[in-house]
């Protein structure tokens, strides 16, 4: 388990049948299965999903927020970055281009790569993980003051502040590590029909992103993968599928990846 504040860089993909075996061919670890259900939380005006912040609690894990990685000055507490020094480094994904059409009406070559240049799509977030980092992370984004009895309870803090289950759903996952590239591997099959491969990095710093990113592009290209054309994650497919507000409202926003360009 890495602390709170952790980076993980990861990149997203489709991942077929012959996967699990040039995994196995390359010298990955198979480390099993787990199945987990997350339920992700939210106020009912969307605040942190549209600041990008992900509050969720998944079985055996706990509760976990996810959030870009942040600026040093003025930060306080773990997992503070220099958000400017990741985006020179790292070349960004362009967001995708307003909806012309509704979702999966259109086929065709992904908007977010015409003219960005960029050579990946791997995105980095900051995973607070202690309770009371989430509890102040959550609180400084909504303005207001932690109440002393929600400290360390994140539940609680939920509760009083009205954070409402917005999306829940289960997923059976097969895992596997890279020991040479010090990269995992997951392989997710969401309850709701959906499956998605992630090679993930954990960093401690931003100074290791790029080496990060360098990893993730070498196993791609080992394993064949296409690793140019934009992957929804669950949580793009789940709100499309079960809460279109929500998906509208973060493609306007352009916080989430676009299903079905
Ligand atoms: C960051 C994020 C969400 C939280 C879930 O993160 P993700 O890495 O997508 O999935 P998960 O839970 O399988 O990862 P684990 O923590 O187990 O490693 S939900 C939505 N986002 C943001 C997001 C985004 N903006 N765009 C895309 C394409 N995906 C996710």
């Amino acid at each position: 388990n890495l602390p709170s504040g952790s980076i993980e860089v990861e990149q997203k993909f489709i991942f077929g049948p012959g996967t699990v075996e040039k995994l196995v061919a390359l010298g990955a670890t198979p480390e099993g299965s787990v199945s987990f259900c997350d339920r992700y939380y939210d106020l009912p005006n969307m605040r942190l999903i549209l600041a990008d912040h992900w509050l969720r609690e998944r079985t055996g894990a706990g509760w976990e927020l996810k959030r870009p990685p942040q600026r040093l000055e003025g930060a306080a507490g773990s997992g503070s970055l220099t958000c400017a020094a990741v985006e020179n480094q790292v070349p960004q994904r362009s967001p995708p281009e307003a909806p012309t059409s509704p979702p999966n009406s259109s086929r065709g070559s992904p908007q977010a790569l015409k003219g960005g240049g960029q050579s990946h799509l791997a995105k980095q977030y900051e995973e607070v993980t202690h309770p009371r980092d989430i509890v102040d992370r959550v609180c400084g984004l909504l303005g207001v003051e932690v109440a002393a009895e929600w400290q360390a309870d994140v539940a609680k803090m939920a509760e009083q502040l009205g954070l409402n289950e917005f999306a829940r759903f289960v997923t059976l996952r097969r895992k596997f590590h890279l020991g040479d590239l010090n990269l995992d591997v997951d392989l997710d099959e969401a309850d709701f029909g959906y499956a998605v491969g992630e090679i993930e990095a954990m960093v401690s710093e931003q100074l290791e992103i790029p080496s990060a990113l360098q990893r993730i592009q070498k196993l791609g290209r080992q394993l064949d993968l296409d690793m140019t054309t934009p992957v929804p994650g669950k949580m793009s497919v789940y709100l499309h599928k079960f809460r279109p507000e929500h998906y509208e409202a973060l493609v306007q926003a352009r916080k989430l990846g676009k299903v079905g360009n």
